[in-house]
């Protein structure tokens, strides 16, 4: 593909316009056909960019650590650039579209000096779904182009689709000189284009994730009456019929994990077989039916190592042997990969996320140890490898969703599950998560926040207003989903987690769709159905006695100070709020005040 060849005027003139901008010293256009991808991943070994595994134990597999400034999303450097302040809302950092333009040329003015300018057209969604959204990345980093061609379609089949005059999302991005201070995410709903500098992390520089597919995606999604959210779609197969759910939880909470689940031993007679469609983000749109259909935008897993195991996620185990892309894990001195709760042993030897000599013990002068692997290092690989991988993943139509889960990692207060009223109730559940931050953002680990729909760093315009728009989504569907709360992590007074988690969460999940499907025995509390003693299969687990209780336990008093958080966070967003929400509010503190009877 050259630029002679390009028909799409419009892609030619930003082309251009950027080419003279980063004045690279050759603009490459990526056409997604293998022999391409193993001469770009030749050019990255000789330019020092990656290196490879050790071809026989891990083919096709490539090693790459970043600039130890550079691990995680920066979500203090990220800005939605809209001309009014207020379509931002109180959540985003805002700066005007003026501003960002203005700031981010000055940063990309020749930064590309020395470099190959590389442009990526890639389909978020199958090519030609009604789901699909086309972008355009730019980008002067090899290990970018490596990854995009991983986590996304791309190459010349998506140019033939964009056509003459087909919209794509203009995605820039340039790693300058990878200086914190020359570190900017700027997003430009208005204009459908995003802009990246200063970093070349997964979340930060493959602008079809978290920029186009969530931001940008949902700022249209509004537009044009759908939803983007940061969700797996997981199907769960029993008697020859299988079941849809979509699962939002914040960042680094086990969406992986729990889009490939294995089922428990204590389930296996049942039969279950699960599949997975998407760990991360779940485009959903109103079907004919009056139902609610979800697709996957992306075409691999940038997934969470440390804690990756064969135990926790076998499939992930089986889907990264191969033809995957590691960062900022433990390298082996026999060019292994290794990480923290990870598989085997560790190599006798080798060099750490951040480039210094690591042996298996290693403590530091406090005496702690120091991990090979950053908490939140990744491995980037092929959804078609995962052996669950559903094998309608990518039906252009997408698959029919039975219920919605929203969750947080919270040691107390919320239970294990619970199932809202109706839908608006569903939508206050989901816009009062809170959950205690993770390493795939920087910040302090463990702080409790808000993090409503774990849409916090990743709804592209006015929270307020997308919580509006998610109540009137209920009201285009003749058959909604239902809508359910899980905390896979509540402890119990001496902080040991009290549930097992990982494969047993099918168990949950299994009330969840008897609940779907009007069976399923519950309880009603202040704050929703929980399941009714004896409702969840709890066969083979041998919970110690009274887990159960503590874990479904939902005491009133404490949900009762949840609520003064709850009104300080609505209360940012004055008038965008819903009113709905305030009388979600209204009701349950009223439900909190009446006395259930046992
Ligand atoms: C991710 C994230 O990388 O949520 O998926 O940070
Ligand atoms: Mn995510």
């Amino acid at each position: 593909m050259t630029m002679a060849t390009i028909r799409h005027e419009g892609l030619k003139a930003w082309i251009d316009e950027t080419a003279r901008l980063g004045q690279p010293d050759q603009v490459c256009w990526v056409d997604g056909t293998e022999e391409e991808r193993s001469r770009l991943a030749k050019r990255a070994i000789a330019r020092g960019f990656v290196i490879p595994l050790d071809q026989d134990r891990y083919p096709g597999c490539y090693y790459s650590r970043s600039n130890p400034n550079d691990v995680a999303r920066t979500e203090h450097l990220t800005y939605i650039c809209t001309r009014k302040r207020e379509d931002a809302g109180p959540t985003n950092n805002w700066m005007s579209p003026e501003e960002g333009y203005a700031k981010a040329k000055e940063i990309i003015q020749g930064s590309m000096k020395g470099r190959t300018m590389y442009v990526i057209p890639f389909s978020m969604g199958p090519i030609g779904s009604p789901f699909s959204k086309i972008g355009v990345e730019i980008t002067d980093s090899l290990y970018v182009v490596l990854n995009m061609l991983i986590m996304t379609r791309a190459g010349s089949k998506v140019l033939d689709h964009l056509g003459t005059d087909g919209s794509f999302t203009k995605c820039l991005h340039t790693r300058a000189d990878l200086d914190v201070r020359r570190r900017l995410i700027l997003h430009f709903p208005e204009d459908n284009a995003v802009v990246s500098t200063g970093s070349a992390y997964g979340g930060n520089a493959l602008l079809g994730k978290k920029c186009l597919a969530l931001r940008i995606a949902s700022w249209q999604a509004r537009q044009e009456n759908w939803l983007a959210e940061h969700m797996l779609i997981l199907g769960i197969e029993k008697d020859g019929k299988t079941d849809y759910v979509t699962a939002a939880f914040p960042s680094a909470c086990g969406k992986t994990n729990l889009a490939m689940l294995i089922p428990p031993r204590g389930l296996k007679a049942k039969g279950y077989k699960i599949w997975t469609l998407g760990d991360d983000i779940a485009w959903l749109r109103v079907g004919r039916d009056g139902r609610l259909w979800a697709c996957n935008p992306e075409a691999g897993f940038f997934g969470v190592a440390p804690g990756t195991n064969s135990k926790t996620n076998p499939n992930a185990i089986a889907t990264i042997r191969k033809n995957t892309i590691f960062t900022n894990v433990l390298l082996g001195d026999d060019l292994s990969v290794w990480w923290e709760d990870g598989e085997g042993e560790p190599p006798a030897s080798g060099t750490s996320w951040d480039g210094k000599p690591w042996t298996p013990g290693l403590r530091d002068a406090d005496g702690k140890p120091v991990p090979g692997a950053h908490p939140n290092s990744r491995f980037t690989a092929p959804a078609s490898q995962c052996p669950s991988i559903a094998p309608n993943w990518e039906d252009p139509q997408g698959v029919p969703i039975s219920a919605i889960i929203f969750g947080g990692r919270r040691e107390r207060l919320a239970p294990l599950v619970f199932e809202a009223l109706d839908w608006a109730h569903g939508v206050y559940a989901g816009a009062t998560v809170s959950s205690e931050r993770t390493a795939a953002a920087v910040g302090k680990v463990g702080e409790v926040r808000r993090d409503p729909m774990a849409m916090l760093p990743f709804c592209g315009y006015n929270m307020g207003d997308y919580f509006g728009h998610w109540l009137q989504m209920g009201g285009r569907m003749s058959c909604p989903p239902k809508i359910f709360h899980v905390n896979w992590f509540r402890k119990d007074e001496n902080r040991q987690f009290l549930w097992p988690g990982y494969g047993e969460n099918l168990r949950v999940i299994e009330w969840i769709l008897a609940r779907c499907h009007g069976k399923g025995k519950a309880a009603r509390t202040p704050i929703g159905f929980v399941p009714a003693k004896g409702a969840l299969d709890l066969a083979g687990l041998n919970l110690p006695e009274g887990a159960m209780d503590k874990l479904l336990e939902v005491k009133a008093e404490d949900w009762a100070a949840e609520l003064d958080g709850v009104k300080v966070f609505f209360d940012q967003f004055g008038a965008a709020l819903p009113k709905e929400l305030w009388r979600q509010y209204d009701a349950l503190k009223d439900r909190l005040k009446t006395k259930v009877p046992a």
